[in-house]
């Protein structure tokens, strides 16, 4: 009752005085709960134990070998990184210790991109914060550790049923030493569309409240109007605005004008004006060829006095060798992944850049062997995640056909055999390049290439030709990502939108040319508090509001998980996945010191409406639970 006094109190709901606290001290909310946890955790396991994780074709679970740990001496302090040059020297005082650097410096891309591109962004938290403080204490050299941001926050809740920003606090407290960056989409924060100034702002503060320190912000038509809020928003909170190009296109092909080394040159000096302490180059689909990156990252060198990070993917094949070009021009960061994570859509290996640069003075600071440790975790770690592997095994160099970037190519793939287009997916890839060049050829990433995609599967599925869109457009069904897209929604691509088309696709709607963000209504986080809080009934975080904010539905259906099986980022991997083999025996910590015995003693037939029971032992006695037989 004291409790509903507080937050029902005025200045709790209008939020104008600190409250902090509550996002740092989860211990405030321990309540005891209702249902009692064991059994919440026991319908879990049985469901998955018979029906399996969504999206698995593999039932049986499989026999995987305890991950490798490297051996640490925990008792030894942690030794000091980047993350302590921020706090003591602030933000120009890091990019002042950047440009010192003699040697390349290297972000760590293994804890996000690398397994979005892989994995499609499956590892878990559990999985993160076990080898989190091994990391912070082998690679104490890294520039920084990319972690969090990009797709990472969508799949969290929607599949993997945990708390995203729990995954940035456990990892801070793990590895208090690195910078942590992530990946923030301007004014799509982290997910595929325009939200309101005010909860881009929002998230970027308590982002870095909870630990962020660098954020890579692009935006995905690389429409500078539409990055600013996000770059002055990072400058406020003392953290580093690393403001990035994404490159796409061919600046060694002639005949591709569009995108040309002008194009990037002015680009860059914007984004140092408007204020980027750092320019990151994004190359999301790993296009950049050698010879491009070694004339691209010198003549940027010479346009601004600000450090560069290259990003690439290195599914051509090429990564390393674009790398070695771009160290040879100057760049300042690459980034790079742990070897048995990195290669095809993820970053080039780590590993492998090490002993490229043997006998070059920008050869990284940094220890091979424990690479080679932290390789071994990743490469047993990296198998329970198996049923999530796109099937590239090879290099692609298609990729400079169909530009696609590395975390769209399995996704994209998966939609295309949902859709019934399994067979004919060497047509969608061919597709999605002509989309773009019907679209006057935009800039492919993160939500403008998912506007490319449905529009290619769209094509496909209907049998559409260019000529047909434009003889019988005015009958057809677009689908809504490609018609928000042209209504501006995303902003404005460069050189505009094709003006027949956009006719075409919009059929009399209005299109935007200002800036979405600020049209849209400011989101009222007072009420919203207020009705997440009847809704859930309990205290609401602003970290949990943020989450709302952005993913309403995603986030009340990971609520109502929450709520049935209770908070299943406890379980280990194999289990998560795929439940329990019968008499097998777990070890499940529900929280610190405190751990269940789980066993799984037999299964029964199921009933008359399709129902097994299924007998477990916790802790030694009997529990039983209920399990509807889908199968
Ligand atoms: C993302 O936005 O998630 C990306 O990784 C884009 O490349
Ligand atoms: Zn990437």
């Amino acid at each position: 009752e004291f409790l509903e006094n507080v937050v029902t109190h005025e200045n709790f709901l209008s939020g104008n005085y600190d409250t902090s606290f509550i996002d740092t001290s989860p211990e405030l909310f321990v309540f005891p709960k209702r249902k009692d946890r064991g059994t919440k955790m026991l319908s879990y396991i049985g469901t998955i134990t018979i029906n399996g994780f969504p999206g698995l074709d593999q039932k049986k679970k499989p026999l995987f070998d305890k991950p490798r740990m490297p051996k640490i001496k925990y008792s030894e302090p942690v030794p000091s990184g980047t993350k302590q040059i921020l706090d003591e020297r602030g933000a120009d005082g890091l990019v002042d210790w950047v440009k010192e650097q003699k040697e390349v410096l290297l972000t760590d891309t293994t804890f996000r991109d690398s397994h979005q591109s892989l994995l499609a962004t499956r590892v878990r938290t559990n999985d993160l914060v076990r080898i989190a403080e091994p990391t912070a204490r082998m690679l104490p050299d890294l520039f920084s550790l990319e972690m969090w941001g990009g797709a990472t926050f969508d799949v969290a809740l929607r599949f993997l049923k945990e708390d995203p920003w729990d995954r940035l606090l456990k990892l801070r407290e793990k590895a208090p030493n690195l910078l942590f960056q992530m990946l923030l989409r301007s004014s799509n924060a982290v997910g595929y569309k325009n939200y309101p100034d005010n909860l881009i702002k929002e998230f970027v503060d308590k982002s870095a409240e909870a630990g962020i320190d660098v954020f890579r912000i692009f935006d995905s038509l690389n429409w500078v109007e539409g990055m600013r809020l996000a770059i002055d928003s990072v400058r406020s909170t003392g953290k580093i605005a690393e403001a990035s190009i994404c490159y796409t296109g061919d600046i060694s092909d002639p005949a591709r004008t569009k995108y040309n080394l002008n194009y990037y040159k002015d680009m860059a000096r914007e984004l140092e004006q408007s204020g980027a302490h750092i320019l990151g180059i994004k190359d999301m689909a790993g296009l950049l060829k050698p010879q491009s990156a070694y004339e691209l990252v010198s003549t940027l060198k010479e346009t601004i006095s600000i450090p560069i990070h290259l990003h690439t993917h290195d599914t051509s094949g090429n990564g390393l060798y674009t790398y070695a070009r771009a160290v040879e021009a100057g760049v300042d960061i690459v980034d790079v992944a742990i070897s048995s994570m990195a290669g095809m859509t993820s970053q080039p290996s780590a590993n492998s850049l090490y002993y490229s640069l043997e006998g070059t003075e920008r050869q990284p600071n940094v220890d091979i062997s424990a690479m080679e440790k932290l390789s071994h975790y990743w490469e047993d770690t990296r198998k329970y995640y198996q049923g999530f592997e796109s099937g590239m095994n090879s290099p692609h160099t298609e990729i400079y056909e169909h530009e696609m970037p590395g975390g769209q190519y399995s996704n994209l793939q998966q939609q295309a055999k949902a859709v019934g287009l399994g067979d004919r997916w060497d047509e969608v890839k061919r597709m999605y390049r002509r989309v773009n060049e019907m679209f006057g050829d935009i800039v492919k990433v993160t939500p403008s290439s998912k506007v490319v995609g449905d529009m290619a599967l769209y094509m496909v599925q209907n049998d559409l030709t260019e000529d047909s869109i434009y003889e019988k457009g005015d009958k057809l069904d677009f689908p809504d990502s490609v018609v928000e897209f042209f209504q501006g929604y995303l902003g404005q691509p460069y050189g505009g939108f094709p003006k027949e088309l956009q006719q075409i696709i919009l059929k009399g709607r209005e299109a935007v040319q200002s800036r979405p963000g600020e049209l849209l209504e400011p989101v009222d986080f007072t009420d919203m508090r207020e009705t997440l809080y009847h809704k859930l009934n309990r205290q609401i975080t602003s970290h949990d509001l943020i989450s709302y904010a952005l993913y309403p539905k995603v986030y009340m259906e990971y609520e109502q998980v929450k709520d049935l099986f209770g908070d299943v980022s406890v379980l280990d991997t194999p289990t998560f996945l795929y439940g329990m083999r019968l008499g097998e025996e777990i070890e499940v910590e529900i929280e610190q010191g405190k751990t269940l015995i789980v066993k799984l003693v037999s299964i029964g037939e199921p009933n008359l409406e399709g129902k097994r029971t299924l007998y477990f032992e916790l802790n030694g006695q009997p529990r039983e639970v209920m399990i509807k037989d889908e199968n």
